[in-house]
């Protein structure tokens, strides 16, 4: 496949592998593939996810929640392996009809509530919780256009740098340059930000920051990617401080463990349905008891 030979047809189908590295699970039309119920646990919040990015911003959260005494944050999170395709389960997609990683169920009160998409759960939890998001207008205003910061610029992080930097079957020079410029781009936006307050949103410490840390905080930590080099991430200084401060956060270590399947086998908490999993269910442990 060259691409500079690459003619588009009048009109695009579907007729063969793209030969990208997530080639196998992606289709141009939505709903299951096939027939799986979700395990429930006993928990009042159910979590659907896998730690990529988006699924730690769900797990920091709840952690954070749980750190600050809000036992009804007590979760179940069962790992949902997208690259097996089990977002496309019917069970999942009834609770995200985007099938994507991070689903949540709220089962503690009359009905069940969804709760799809990163952003949407880091604000529906805020709000349940009344943590983590200003009340005052100014600063839930700043917090919030923080959080939809996120979430609008990351795919051009995601879907756009990774993508061609990472996963591609092949290196086009005009896609990685146009997206590490931007990339960049966030980054100095970010850097220029965190000049001027300790958070991103202010003072203290919100969703805004759970939401960008795992994204932005791991690429200058070098965890996105392997992409720290290539984009000179220690020239953000500022970032550099506050991913360290994030980091040092004990309920952002425990809430970047959960769904992961990668990495130490220490750092691998697959599934999480009590706090005292951290010390006894990782990977490591379970493999030394069998
Ligand atoms: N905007 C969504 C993005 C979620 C998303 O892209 N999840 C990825 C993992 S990071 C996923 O589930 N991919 C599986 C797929 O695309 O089939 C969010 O923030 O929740």
């Amino acid at each position: 496949m060259s691409n500079s030979e690459y003619v588009p047809p009048k009109v695009w189908t579907w007729n063969k592998p793209n030969g990208g590295k997530f080639a196998s699970i992606n289709r141009p039309i939505s709903g299951p593939t096939h027939d799986k119920e979700l395990p429930v646990g006993h928990h009042p919040l159910q979590l659907y996810s896998q730690a990529t990015p988006n699924g730690q911003k769900v797990t920091i959260m709840l952690e954070e929640l749980l750190a600050l005494g809000h036992s009804g944050a007590e979760y179940d999170a069962w790992l949902t392996r997208i690259g097996d395709g089990q977002q496309f389960g019917s069970g999942f997609v009834a609770i995200n009809p985007n099938s994507k990683i991070p689903a949540l169920v709220d089962r503690s009160g009359p009905a069940p509530i969804r709760v799809f998409e990163s952003g949407a759960i880091l604000l529906y939890l805020a709000e349940k919780f009344g943590a983590l998001l200003p009340t005052e207008p100014g600063p839930r205003a700043e917090c919030l256009s923080w959080l939809f910061w996120q979430m609008g610029s990351t795919p051009y992080l995601g879907g756009g740098f990774g993508h061609f930097y990472a996963y591609a079957p092949e290196k086009f020079e005009y896609a990685i340059d146009r997206f590490a410029m931007e990339v960049k781009r966030q980054l100095d936006v970010l850097d220029r930000r965190l000049a001027q307050v300790p958070y991103i949103a202010g003072d203290s410490y919100t969703i805004a920051d759970i939401a960008i840390f795992p994204w932005y905080g791991g690429l200058a930590k070098g965890w996105v990617y392997g992409a720290a080099e290539f984009l000179s991430v220690q020239e953000y200084k500022n970032v550099q401080r506050w991913a360290d401060a994030i980091f040092a956060r004990p309920a952002v270590k425990r809430g970047r463990m959960v769904n992961r399947i990668s990495g130490e086998p220490s750092s691998q908490l697959r599934e999480r349905h009590d706090a005292s999993d951290f010390a006894t269910n990782t990977q490591d442990k379970l493999a030394a008891a069998s």
